[in-house]
């Protein structure tokens, strides 16, 4: 039988398991990729580990997240991720040089490979046909340490790209075609990959925006072949060497098959406060829009910058709008400021922000009150802009662009012709801004910056024979893990102080859950169907695992996070029957009577609720290996006991 493409990938990286689809396999990382966000918890586990030199190909550290310095605390992470970078072997992406997706697909990712980065758009490398996956910052510690990564075998989807986009229509609308077709929890436990003749006339960066949002779907990641127009951007790059062909072969099968003809799509818009809530713009034409803001990981390339600098070219934004424009790297704003479209969009009106992150992760711009906002974004949950009633749509950059124009939504279809943007021959390459790490016979000498908001990993144990704990929280279904762990311009900087950042877990639906958690010492969380949806922070684990949360009882839950949990050490349970959820309210007093001997046995677990006198059967599907990790207390505990 034939292999897709990440079949292929899987198949030359595996190092232990089998390519069977449910099954737990290990694989080799050749690439790792950090931010800042997640980074120092993932060098200090790197370190706790106890590896002197990273043994991946190629390991890069990038600053993009918390980039507003408003204390010492961003500023001190910058500082001590950048001394660990230059002891340890990894390349170091100074704040200023760009989003780290956008960055890695221009200077760093190669088809074929393997990469895994501790942020959830991770699969953006899927868009230059590399097998990358979004990871846990321990999962990433481990790689670099040159362990192998751990998934279950996806399942694997085709996503066959018919005709061409009409002018106006954008790669963006592809991926909201998708989601609306699959929704956020219809990517779990598969990869999804794109055929078709619909391909050839999508450049690079437009299919790392498909890839990037394909994180949105839930899936383990998304990948594109590896063709012509692949060596033509490597070549552009500088880095023609780099590429290999790569696509599926001809009787590869595939669990599921959509169909999108490309000559059918309209420019689409996400509604709050789903990825998957789509709408056309067309139908929500007309309406008020506060803010407009176009960048982020998703949007953020020199043919998507270029392309709404032409829209902006001579024109000013409407008043009452507010729009803020972030190009995703140095290399992106560079070109833009040497060709000229810099200063179209600055006569424009346009706010000009660095490029990083930014509003996408609540780091200032958040809307006015209730305030309408567009983003070129990839996420729209509920209060993630900073603004706990802002409504924010997920678009275009030329539906973003037509609307800061009008002050309305606007469909750019009906703005007559379209503007070509040519990928350029050559980029303007510089590196200036990554650093290199020290040499092998220098790296001893280096000193490792620490500021006191870093604290160690919070403090682990083995697991018990049995738990008696509370029910500490009681939600519904698709959680993200903005509500467990949310982020924002004032949270951020606690990234690397467990104890601190704690009393913001769960805040966005409960107010009192952190004192509540530590008060009751031990409890557990239960909750609905894809539990943990959205970023790859191990915060979302870690908070929990210091406020005493032991377990997670749910319908369901999404990757990442699930993962995340085990390497917490905290048990991930789902409900036999879902309509047990109704067994459980706040407060109840519950007991795991045998939980240990359960795990090691199998995977059902006995769950009894003392406050009513329910018992029922929760499912803990571990292999071999996550259940030593569960027991030996996480995975930190694991490898040191293992290495
Ligand atoms: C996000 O988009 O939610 C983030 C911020 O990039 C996260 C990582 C983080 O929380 O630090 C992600 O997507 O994994
Ligand atoms: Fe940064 Fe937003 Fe991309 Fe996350 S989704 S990496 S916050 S730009």
């Amino acid at each position: 039988m034939g292999l897709t493409i990440a079949q292929k990938i899987i198949k030359s990286h595996i190092v232990d398991g089998e390519m069977v689809v449910g099954q737990d396999i290990g694989l080799k990382i050749d690439q790792t990729l950090t931010q800042d966000a997640t980074g120092t918890m993932a060098y200090l586990e790197f370190e706790a580990i106890g590896v002197p030199r990273v043994k991946t190909e190629k390991s890069v550290a990038y600053i993009d997240h918390n980039t507003l310095q408003t204390g010492f605390e961003n500023a001190d992470d910058h500082r001590f991720i950048q001394s660990v970078c230059k002891k340890h072997g990894i390349y170091f992406s100074r704040p200023g040089n760009g989003i780290c997706h956008q960055v890695h697909l221009e200077r760093f990712g190669k088809p074929g490979k393997t990469l895994i980065g501790s942020d959830s758009h991770t699969p953006t490398g899927g868009g230059i046909g590399m097998l990358a996956i979004g990871a846990g910052g321990l999962d990433v510690a481990v790689a670099m340490g040159g362990g192998a990564y751990y998934i279950t075998m996806p399942k694997m989807v085709k996503v066959n790209l018919t005709g061409k986009l009409k002018p106006w229509v954008s790669a963006k609308d592809i991926i909201l075609k998708v989601l609306e077709v699959m929704s956020v929890k219809g990517g779990v436990g598969k990869i999804v990959e794109y055929a078709g003749e619909g391909v050839k006339s999508l450049s690079v960066p437009e299919r790392a925006t498909i890839t990037n949002m394909g994180a949105e779907l839930g899936a383990t990641t998304s990948i594109f072949p590896s063709d012509e127009v692949t060596k033509e951007f490597l070549k552009a790059q500088n880095r023609e060497e780099d590429y290999i062909e790569l696509s599926s072969d001809a009787d590869a099968e595939y669990d599921e098959i959509i169909n999108i003809n490309l000559d059918k799509l309209k420019p689409l818009a996400a509604c709050p406060h789903s990825p998957d809530n789509i709408k056309t713009i067309e139908s929500l034409s007309g309406q008020k829009v506060n803010q407009v803001c176009i960048g982020s990981c998703t949007n953020s390339s020199y043919r998507d910058m270029m392309k709404v600098a032409a829209i902006l070219k001579g024109k000013t934004v409407a008043d009452g709008v507010s729009l803020a424009i972030a190009p995703g790297s140095k290399q992106v704003l560079n070109m833009l400021a040497l060709n000229g479209a810099l200063g179209d969009m600055i006569a424009a009106g346009a706010r000009i922000l660095e490029s990083a992150c930014g509003p996408c992760i609540g780091m200032g711009q958040s809307p006015n009150s209730g305030g309408i906002s567009l983003r070129t974004f990839n996420r729209n949950f509920e209060g993630r802009s900073g603004t706990a009633d802002g409504q924010i749509y997920l678009v275009s950059p030329e539906t973003a662009a037509a609307s800061a124009l009008t002050g309305v939504f606007t469909d750019p279809t009906t703005l007559g012709d379209d503007v070509e943007i040519e990928m350029p021959e050559k980029f303007l390459i510089n590196d200036n801004m990554i650093i290199e790490p020290a040499s092998v016979e220098e790296m001893d000498s280096v000193e490792v910056l620490r500021g006191p908001n870093i604290k160690p990993y919070p403090k682990t144990s083995p697991l018990s024979d049995k738990i008696e704990a509370s029910c500490s929280l009681k939600v519904g279904d698709n959680i993200t893990t903005d509500h467990i762990m949310p982020a924002g311009a004032k949270i951020l900087p606690l990234r690397s102080n467990i104890p601190k950042i704690s009393e913001h877990c769960f805040t966005v639906c409960d107010k009192d859950f952190p004192s509540r958690a530590k008060a009751l010492g031990s409890s557990i969380v239960v909750g609905g169907e894809n539990y943990g949806q959205g970023s790859s922070r191990e915060h979302a684990a870690l908070a929990p695992l210091y406020l005493g949360v032991k377990a997670v009882l749910v319908k369901s839950f999404a990757r990442i996070h699930r993962a995340n949990l085990i390497n917490a050490g905290i048990i991930p349970l789902t409900f036999a029957n879902a309509s047990d959820y109704d067994k459980f309210n706040l407060g109840d007093q519950l007991e795991l009577p045998n939980v240990k001997q359960e795990i090691m046995d199998g995977k059902n677990i006995t769950v009894v609720n003392k406050t009513n006198g329910e018992t029922v059967t929760a499912v803990c599907e571990l292999t071999d290996r996550t259940k030593a990790i569960i027991i030996a207390g996480g995975l930190l505990d694991y490898t040191k006991e293992n290495s």
